[in-house]
């Protein structure tokens, strides 16, 4: 009897982890036939608008270094508030996580990272030419520039690349350093030339003009379903496969 509850407790829990990982994990790309495929996505109403920016926590203060925490800063204020998302861990805090009011980390100031055209980029080594649900993604913190970017120390991954978890830093002697990356949201507020940084209104509220509230129950993806360009472009998407979750 004891070990049968204890079997079920254990494929419980085996279940939930594999339902996480199907649908929650920091990182991880959809595939087709998951069970996010086809939510709905809603672009990110004004004031919102999402930012890369980091804590100076790290060993060099006013420079940003390897120590240092990454964030989508969502309204672009330089502070970090309730729902804005950690892009590599902090303490006990994980990559993918959201900010609550109670974390230590809640009111701290943050910094435009380095790079003149920061932001959000793919490494093109699989697959078509092309982003494929293979390529790598990262958010490069010391590019001057889009066009010929290259991954650089500091830069930091995410997905997993060769063993390395999304949300770490790409260091030195890392082999996925200074390799060719192809910009896919660029500057990450504007809506870019691959995706779109978007989230699924979990819990379905809306202000009073009918625009969706992003919150904490919500998840947020690098979309590329449908392109939000200034120009015959969508306000809204779906997941499809090879999507990445920011959030989880
Ligand atoms: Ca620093
Ligand atoms: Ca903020
Ligand atoms: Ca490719
Ligand atoms: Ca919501």
């Amino acid at each position: 009897m004891k070990g049968l509850k204890k079997g079920i407790i254990l494929t419980g829990l085996i279940l939930a982890l594999s339902l996480n990982g199907a649908l929650g994990q920091f990182g991880s790309k959809v595939m087709t036939g998951d069970a996010d495929v086809g939510r709905f996505l809603e672009d990110f109403p004004l004031p919102l608008n999402p930012t890369l920016g980091y804590w100076d926590t790290g060993a060099n203060p006013g420079i940003y270094d390897d120590g240092d925490t990454i964030y989508l800063d969502m309204l672009g204020n330089n502070i970090i508030d309730a729902n804005d998302i950690r892009l590599t861990d902090y303490g006990v805090y994980r990559a993918g996580t959201k900010v609550t009011a109670l974390d230590n980390d809640i009111n701290k100031p943050l910094t435009p990272l380095p790079g003149q055209a920061a932001g959000i980029y793919y490494a093109d080594l699989y697959g078509s030419q092309g982003y494929d649900l293979r390529d790598p993604v990262y958010v490069l913190a010391m590019t001057p520039a889009a066009i010929g970017a290259r991954t650089a120390t500091k830069d930091v991954r995410l997905g997993p690349v060769l063993g390395l978890s999304p949300g770490t830093k790409v260091l030195d002697y890392h082999p996925d350093r200074d390799g060719p990356a192809i910009p896919m949201i660029v500057p990450v507020s504007g809506g870019g030339p691959v995706a779109t940084l978007r989230f699924y209104n979990a819990n379905g509220n809306v202000d009073g003009n009918g625009d969706p509230i992003y919150d904490y129950s919500d998840d947020v993806y690098i979309d590329l379903s449908l392109p939000s360009v200034a120009l015959g472009g969508y306000p809204f998407g779906f997941v499809v496969a090879n999507n990445v979750r920011i959030t989880g």
